[in-house]
This record gives structure tokens, C-alpha cells and sequence, in this order.
């Protein structure tokens, strides 16, 4: 057993039913030309957390804590990307355009792939997503019941988009939840403090925060 000073109280978790979700650290949300900067977003906030995203990682690592990874992205023909979400707002370029990186946001461009310093290892999962929440039309809830996850550490990008949507469809499937406050970023930092403020309000609503030193701490003791 671990137990994590976490807020807004102490979160005690068994390594063996725990897992690590980190959530879309693609160069498409992360680094120039992808489609977080089509959007006009400054990247560079979300650069900042891959050292410490890294570090969660090899924590989860050492402590043999399942680590599972996501990407959104879809399929070269679009099917699974619904019109209203392609089409919404005014992008220099939108999901399925060419950039720099490749066509935005399709399954095996190099845009979609996870940053290098954060790339999976084998036996870890990558769960392919189309919708902001991780569950959604994808066979994560499948693999976390197989593996009898109880606990699930969040990190990734962005806070409130596919981290905090995630992260609800967890808290109401009965996972206790754990965002890691220093491995997760936002491109409007107002919107990161107002999510991590909403996840433990009211006695832990939607669970529990930490820093990866915390957590880091307490998978070692
Ligand atoms: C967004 C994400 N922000 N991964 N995606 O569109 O949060």
C-alpha cells in the first residue's frame, strides 16, 4: 500500500491495482506546426511538464504500476470524426488538413505520435481515442477491468479538455482518481487552476491531486 498526501486528504492506493493513464502527449498538442498551435495557442507550457511527466513515468515504472497511454486521433478517412467536431471554430488548419507534421490529428502521421521523451515501452497499452474522454469508443474500460484496476493516476494534456473529461467518466465508473498537478498543463493556465480546484472541491467530487513529487514519495517508501 501507498498512501499519497494528496488533497483535499490522504489517498492510500495498492501499486498492483493501480495504473497510470498519461493522456495525449502528442506532438500534435505539443510542439509548433501541430494542431494545438493551428488553434493560435503558445505550445511552450505544455513542452514545460515533459520532464516532469517523464519523471511520473518512471515512477509508475519502478513501483510496476500499469502504464497506459492515449493519443486522439482518427482514421485517414475521417469516419470516426464527427462533422461538428471537424468543423467548429476558425483553425489555420483543421483535423485531416496537411501541416508540418503531417495530416492533423490521423492515426500513424508523425503529428499524432507521442513525444520521444515520453514514448511507450513494450507491454505498455496505447489507447486510440476519437472523442476528448478516454473511454468513449474506445476499449480502455475493457483492459482497466481485466487488469482489475481500482486506482488510476491521470497526467497529460490538456487539463480541462481530455484530462478532466477522462478523468469524470472515471470517477463515474467507480475508479478513484489521482491527477498529477505538475505533469498536466493547459494552454490557458486559468483554466488548470479552475479544474484542479474542481476535481477536489466538495470533499474529492472527482478525486484527488498531488504533485509527482508526492506521488513519487510515496511509491518508494
Ligand atoms: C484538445 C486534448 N484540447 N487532448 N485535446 O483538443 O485535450
Amino acid at each position: 500500500m501507498a498512501q499519497i498526501a494528496a488533497l483535499p486528504f490522504a489517498l492510500t492506493l495498492e501499486p498492483a491495482t493501480t495504473a497510470l493513464i498519461v493522456i495525449d502527449m502528442q506532438r500534435d498538442f505539443i510542439e509548433d506546426g501541430g494542431f494545438g498551435a493551428s488553434l493560435g495557442n503558445d505550445v511552450r507550457p505544455l513542452q514545460a511538464i515533459v520532464p516532469t511527466t517523464a519523471r511520473l513515468l518512471a515512477a509508475a515504472r519502478c513501483a510496476d504500476i500499469a502504464v497506459i497511454h492515449t493519443r486522439e486521433c482518427h482514421a485517414p478517412d475521417l469516419s470516426d470524426c464527427p462533422p461538428a467536431k471537424r468543423d467548429r471554430g476558425d483553425p489555420s488548419l483543421r483535423i485531416g488538413d496537411q501541416g508540418s507534421m503531417g495530416r492533423m490529428l490521423i492515426a500513424g502521421e508523425p503529428g499524432a505520435g507521442i513525444v520521444p521523451a515520453l514514448a511507450p515501452i513494450k507491454g505498455e497499452l496505447v489507447i486510440d481515442k476519437p472523442g476528448k474522454g478516454a473511454f468513449y469508443a474506445t476499449p480502455l474500460g475493457e483492459h482497466l477491468k481485466t487488469l482489475n484496476i481500482k486506482t488510476l493516476i491521470f497526467a497529460g494534456v490538456t487539463t480541462e479538455v481530455c484530462v478532466q473529461t477522462t478523468m469524470r467518466e472515471a470517477n463515474d465508473r467507480g475508479f478513484e482518481c489521482l491527477l498529477a498537478e505538475d505533469a498536466t498543463e493547459s494552454y490557458f493556465p486559468q483554466f488548470k487552476a479552475a479544474t484542479i480546484d474542481m476535481i477536489r472541491a466538495q470533499g474529492a467530487i472527482v478525486g484527488w491531486t498531488a504533485t509527482t513529487a508526492q506521488i513519487e514519495v510515496a511509491l518508494h517508501d
